[in-house]
């Protein structure tokens, strides 16, 4: 079911990859400068919605621009596509039919912000940037957040699409209520780039775990775990059952494992099996990491197969690759 619902996603982006290389070929003429300098700027992003978030990105670094400015311009791709239901407009609800919000944004200064359980503000990922750029904080939650979203000129909308009503409604009926771990809805998008002055950044925006209790937050939107970045070392960024990530300080231990002279893959391996050792019963416990050093190299891991990542550098066009998993199968 999993990986046929996979294969289904990845043969229906089939056309629309062709249109996202053609384009990304095209902008390839202009980084040969980048190169030149020794830079290598490269955009990884989880999931087939990592190839348009990549496109744009991409843009940013091709002319010169900070990992920071891609990192941001990318996932606010994903955040209005109200077609995607994992994040941003047309995320499915929580139980009580309320799409709430989970980003957070790091550059290569330690900078960071984050929000959490916001609501009805189409592009979390922008609101954590403020929060890190006018604030003297790192992470504004609910009413709190929207205050200073509407603050900032933020424009409040309703995120709640037809499609994922329609989809909310049913599992009503379906689940009685009582909220499950959804497997089908890990898809949230983690954005990592080495901008061509050689400085990373990273951002992750997710709408969470599909009919969550109220409230809930997940590892999307708390440096260190569902994000890290370190400039010296790498980025690492996560995707999945975020109280699994939580629990294990996900992104900043995969950042850690790097530092210690891991290559991104070896880092990202280290700390699911970390995760699949602490987990006595894995059912579901499905959660994939990605990451970049500074060196430009990347790699990713999961605990189950299925989670792949869209990769765009300066030689090559946006790809798709799949990471390699502990578990063979689910
Ligand atoms: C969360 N990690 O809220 C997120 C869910 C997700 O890909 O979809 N991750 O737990």
């Amino acid at each position: 079911m999993k990986s046929r619902r996979k294969f289904l996603k990845i043969s229906a982006l089939g056309g629309s990859m062709l249109g996202s290389s053609f384009t990304i070929a095209k902008a390839f003429a202009g980084t040969a400068d980048l190169q030149k300098k020794g830079k290598k700027p490269v955009v990884i992003s989880t999931w087939n919605h990592g190839m348009d978030a990549n496109e744009a990105a991409w843009k940013v670094l091709k002319a010169g621009g900070t990992a920071l400015d891609a990192v941001e311009a990318g996932v606010r791709v994903t955040e209005a596509d109200p077609n995607g239901h994992s994040v941003g407009i047309g995320g499915y609800p929580d139980r009580d039919g309320n799409v709430t919000l989970d980003a957070c944004i790091m550059d290569h200064n330690s900078n960071c912000g984050a929000v959490a359980f916001l609501q009805n503000i189409k592009h979390p990922i922008s609101v954590a940037r403020k929060v890190m750029e006018e604030t003297p904080h790192v992470m504004l939650v609910g009413q709190g957040a929207l205050q200073f979203a509407k603050a900032q000129g933020f424009k409040e909308e309703n995120l709640l699409t037809p499609e994922a009503e329609k989809a909310w409604k049913e599992w009503l009926e379906k689940a009685k209520y009582q909220p499950v771990i959804n497997i089908e809805n890990h898809d949230t998008i983690g954005q990592l780039a080495l901008d061509s002055h050689g400085n990373l950044s990273g951002s992750c925006t997710t709408s969470g775990a599909a009919y969550k209790l109220h409230g809930r937050v997940g590892d999307s939107p708390i440096i260190g775990a569902g994000l890290f970045v370190d400039n010296e070392v790498g980025a690492a960024c996560a995707t999945g059952l975020g109280e699994a990530v939580v629990r294990v300080a996900g992104s900043s231990m995969v950042v850690e494992q790097m530092r210690n002279g891991k290559s991104p893959m070896e880092a990202c391996k280290i700390v699911v099996e970390r995760i699949v050792k602490k987990h006595k019963d894995l059912t579901n416990v499905q959660v994939g990491f990605l990451a970049l050093n500074h060196k430009g190299e990347y790699g990713a891991y999961s605990v189950y197969p299925g989670f792949n990542y869209a990769i765009c550098e300066a030689d090559q066009a946006n790809r798709m690759e799949d990471a390699k998993s502990k578990m063979k199968k689910w």
